[in-house]
């Protein structure tokens, strides 16, 4: 399965047989008369069906991501196709019960099994089978790594040379063409996808594939886009102050004939492959303060921790807000080293195999990123324990797909100079003079990231609407990355390329929305739980570490997993019941101040 933590709603139609009795001809709608009991009790079928297989399918894809091979990806694509073919027969005859009145629960249980895949394929049995087999390649290929010639590349080397402030930028620019090289041959396939999908979408009574997506946010499929839309311009300001002044310093460091002030930033400079978290380029574009600010990736060398140090550090955050520790066997079956033995999808991930069998697969790099991804990967499994332990099988997700991107986020919002004292890492609390290049360090990974967020989907929807036709894939992609990011290819690119796809939630399948959304609500939930510790301070000087209230608070919500519309959800912990990014403004308010001081003779945009 192409997920990045096991979603409750893929795996939830990851079923490998019906009943026979199960084969109702939906095509048949017209003559169906449904009552409320018939509703009820297809829901009720839905979730024995879903239970039955659900362990299975996850192995089978566990399988498959630790060990890409051709004879896995041939199993998990047989398994993706009963998978499907299960979900499109569940989704079709949820569709069936559209006009008939029933309860609450039987209403949404309804409509999460007509939304459960992300990709849905038509009736056709052929297609079924078609689609499943382009997504298990399009996945294999990417964890692959190899251009159609049969060279191959490792995105961790390729990516340490981007991220590496020493290397050249000749050299970055090598590593970033080399990495999309992998793409190309994705292309064909994609477009095929993209239609199959689009034709499994419109039986189930959505415009298209994209529709499908914007419609799981408990409003209007055009109104959660426009809130999207309204959420940006909140931060846009935040955004285009950083830019400004990340474009200046890299300009001084590499000169106008390779960052030109009024020019989009060329894409391999700003530390990331994706260009999507500048937390690398922090040495270069760093407020210059009397004060050495904490370096975490040097904090964690100098204490030696390993791959599994690190991991149970993040766990101990979770245990001291009064979450139970991770059974056993999550230390036993996750993977955090990249073995040198054969190929494994290193895209970091959370599962839960069953109720009790939660495990990461993370090829962990014994650095900042990684120690903030890892709280990102447990917040997953944390989440997911809460709710499967307390929900019935169709509410096992959550609220939105943005929370369940948004909780380990959240913690690590409190890795901060105080955490890392009582934890023992460090020695003493910077005092308030590193309080700006902390917010820098913060800004250049989350408001980095915010338009990468927004318009990884802006692509897809594009795509799957047809208003990016096929032979424009890749000009529809770089229109959004200079138009967001305010970024350009270092170098001239065609539609031979297929950039997107080099981007593994492309050739994965994993909607994007939702980090777009984490990136926002993470920042509303720390405020949350800040104030109800009674935290005064800036909030980028709190930590929530160790108080058990606020992890009850937390917990609380977890634990309704989607079993309420994300808005009542949210009201529980915020008291807000709207996405609202003046949490994210306010945290960043003092390294807002000093950017538009330092940008006041700057000419900004692109
Ligand atoms: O894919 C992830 C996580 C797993 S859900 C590591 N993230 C996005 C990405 O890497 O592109 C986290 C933030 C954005
Ligand atoms: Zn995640």
């Amino acid at each position: 399965m192409k997920s990045i933590f096991k979603p409750a709603l893929l795996s939830l139609l990851v079923l490998s047989a019906c009943s026979a009795d199960d084969k109702t001809d939906a095509t048949q709608t017209d003559q169906f008369s449904a009552t409320k009991q018939d509703a009820i009790a297809f829901v009720k079928e839905a979730e024995e069906v879903i239970t039955k297989d659900y362990e299975y399918i996850n192995q089978t894809a566990w399988v498959q991501a630790n060990f890409v091979t051709s004879d896995t990806n041939a199993l998990m694509a047989r398994a993706s196709e009963q998978m499907t073919k299960t979900g499109v027969e569940l989704a079709l005859k949820a569709k069936q019960f559209n006009d008939v009145e029933v309860d609450f629960d039987t209403r949404r249980k309804l409509e999460i099994i007509k939304m459960g895949l992300v990709l849905p394929a038509p009736e056709s049995a052929d297609k079924v089978k078609e689609l499943a087999e382009i997504t298990s390649n399009l996945d294999a290929t990417y964890a692959k790594g190899c251009d159609e010639y049969g060279e191959c590349f490792n995105l961790g080397e390729l990516s340490t040379i981007i991220a590496d402030p020493e290397a050249t930028h000749e050299e970055k620019r090598s590593a970033w063409i080399k990495w999309r090289t992998v793409s190309p041959q994705m292309r064909k396939s994609y477009q095929r996808m993209v239609e199959i999908a689009n034709e499994g979408s419109k039986e189930l009574g959505f415009a298209d594939t994209g529709a499908l997506w914007r419609s799981k946010y408990d409003m209007p499929a055009d109104a959660f886009a426009e809130d999207m839309d309204r959420v940006w311009n909140q931060v846009k300001p935040l955004y285009e102050s950083l830019q400004c002044h990340v474009r200046a310093r890299l300009n001084s460091k590499y000169g106008d004939e390779v960052v030109a002030l009024d020019q989009p930033i060329p894409a391999h400079l700003l530390g990331n492959m994706w260009a999507q978290g500048w937390s690398n380029i922090f040495e270069d574009v760093a407020p210059v303060t009397d004060v050495q600010s904490t370096d975490l990736t040097k904090v964690l060398a100098d204490k030696g921790l390993k791959e599994i140090d690190m991991v149970k550090t993040a766990e101990n955050f979770f245990t001291s807000l009064g979450f139970e520790p991770l059974p056993e066997t999550f230390w036993e079956r996750s993977l955090f080293v990249e073995p040198t033995d054969h190929t494994v999808q290193c895209h970091a991930s959370a599962w839960d195999v069953s109720t009790t069998d939660y495990r990461i697969k993370m090829c962990i790099k014994k650095n900042a990123e990684d120690f903030v991804v890892i709280h990102h990967e447990l917040g997953h499994n944390f989440y997911q324990r809460a709710y499967n332990l307390k929900q019935p099988m169709l509410y096992r997700g959550s609220a939105n797909d943005g929370f369940h991107e948004a909780i380990g986020d959240t913690i690590a919002l409190s890795i901060n100079d105080t955490y890392l004292k009582e934890i023992g890492l460090i020695d003493q609390v910077s005092d308030e003079s590193g309080d700006l290049p902390y917010l820098m360090r913060t800004a250049l990974d989350k408001v980095a990231f915010l338009p990468f967020g927004l318009l990884v989907d802006k692509w897809r929807w594009g795509v799957f609407s047809g208003e990016i036709p096929a032979d424009q894939y890749n000009k529809g992609w770089w229109d959004l990355r200079t138009k967001y990011q305010g970024i350009q290819a270092p170098v001239a690119r065609n539609e031979n390329d297929f950039d997107p796809g080099a981007k593994y939630h492309v050739p994965g399948n994993t909607p994007y929305s939702r980090y777009f959304l984490a990136h926002i609500l993470q920042f509303q939930f720390h405020r949350a739980l800040c104030d109800a510790a009674g935290y005064e301070g800036p909030l980028h000087r709190c930590s929530i570490y160790g108080n058990k209230e606020v992890g009850a608070k937390l917990n609380a919500m977890l634990e309704m997993g989607m079993s309420k519309p994300w808005q009542e959800a949210l009201q529980t912990m915020t008291g807000s019941d709207q996405l609202d990014a003046t949490a994210i403004l306010d945290y960043f308010a003092p390294l807002k101040v000093w950017l538009d001081e330092q940008n006041k003779n700057r000419s900004c945009g692109w």
